[in-house]
């Protein structure tokens, strides 16, 4: 018996050295207290611009990380069950690790996103990215930051374009009665309602259906959204209109962001930079002066399947109405009140700031 308590004994004692041991080796505030995966949150499915874009974030972070921080996309806002605008609020809770994210999904949480979705207001690439790189953008950062949130990069879902199964829209009145599919933000409801449509709000999941079964007439997104889903297949008529723009922030739960080392940090940094920067060129190939093609052959040796997504979908037998600036005006002109009414939502020295960053 008396052996046996001694090896017992000895067994404890052995045991507890090693949990010493093992104590003393290891890393103490970080290193060894890596997640086996990171849940990365993303609204549309993996074969969209944006989708590739999170994708190719998943690849850069393992790649610069060698192999100790992996970020897995949960595509079509799964871990939301489509759910789309609480990917903010369940970011900054910790239920999920980080997004690949439009900032209209952000927007319920931080309403200076908004400011991008102003009806009207931007209109192009240049606008867009001046406001990214001003004022503006450093603005809706530090709102993320102040919620719990860590932004790290942009990319782009791109400016969104209508389309409908009735007919071309080419001035305000064309979209009376009309049924739109909107995300429910209320800035896009109420700009419809403005413009005379008969907006409905829901998630991309059920839009997708809504589409097919032809429950609502027409819906806007970008043309990255509108060629993977084959819009063509329900809706005859786009109109590129540029009414505002929809960027997409890679951003990560702060205080997770916080606890890691900054080489990994840092090395997550650069994937979300670099991952945007070819995530953006995607989304705007075919739509710029050439150079987003000439970003992706020569920085990424991307070669594009459809490096002119309007004439690709004309191809397809939509009609694409181009408006012209007079025509632009006019619609200028019917959201005026949608526009005053959320300069004051959203704080008028943000709209303010992001006029004087398109002015730079
Ligand atoms: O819901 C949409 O329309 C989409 C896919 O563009 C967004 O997530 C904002």
């Amino acid at each position: 018996m008396g052996t046996v308590k001694r090896a017992t004994r000895r067994c404890i004692v052995l045991l507890f050295a090693t949990f010493v041991g093992v104590g003393l080796l290891m890393p103490t505030a970080h290193g060894a207290a890596f997640k086996k995966e990171y849940k990365l949150q993303v609204n549309v499915g993996p074969s969209f611009y944006w989708g590739i874009g999170a994708t190719k974030f998943a690849d850069l972070v393992k790649e610069k990380t060698d192999g100790r921080i992996l970020v897995k996309p949960y595509f079509g806002s799964s871990l939301l069950k489509g759910a789309q605008l609480n990917a903010a609020q369940m970011v900054a809770k910790g239920v999920i690790d980080c997004a690949y994210e439009s900032t209209i999904n952000i927007s319920p949480v931080i309403p200076e996103a908004n400011v991008f979705h102003l009806p009207f207001f931007i209109n192009s690439f240049e606008n867009l990215d001046k406001m990214k790189a001003g004022g503006s953008g450093e603005t809706v950062f530090a709102a993320m930051e102040k919620v719990g949130l860590a932004p790290l990069a942009w990319a782009e879902n791109g400016f969104r374009q209508i389309t409908n199964s009735k007919r071309p829209i080419e001035k305000p009145e064309d979209l009376l009665g009309l049924r739109i599919r909107v995300v429910g933000n209320p800035l896009f409801m109420e700009t419809f309602r403005q413009l005379g449509a008969d907006p409905v709000n829901m998630n991309w999941g059920d839009a997708q259906t809504a589409f097919q079964q032809g429950v609502v007439e027409g819906q806007e997104n970008p043309v990255g959204v509108l060629i993977p889903v084959q819009i063509w297949q329900y809706h005859q008529y786009a109109t590129l209109w540029n009414y505002l723009a929809d960027p997409l922030i890679i951003y990560w739960n702060q205080k997770q962001w916080n606890e890691f080392p900054a080489d990994i940090q840092k090395a997550i940094r650069e994937a979300a930079e670099a991952s945007g920067r070819f995530e953006i060129a995607l989304s705007r190939a075919g739509l710029d002066d050439g150079e987003s093609l000439r970003i992706l052959r020569d920085e990424f040796q991307y070669t594009m399947e459809v490096p002119n997504p309007i004439e690709f979908m004309e191809s397809k037998g939509m009609t694409v109405t181009r408006l012209s600036d007079a025509q632009v005006k006019a619609f200028v002109e019917a959201t005026a009140p949608v526009l005053a009414k959320w300069t004051e939502e959203i704080g008028p020295e943000l709209v303010k700031q992001a006029r004087a960053d398109m002015a730079q």
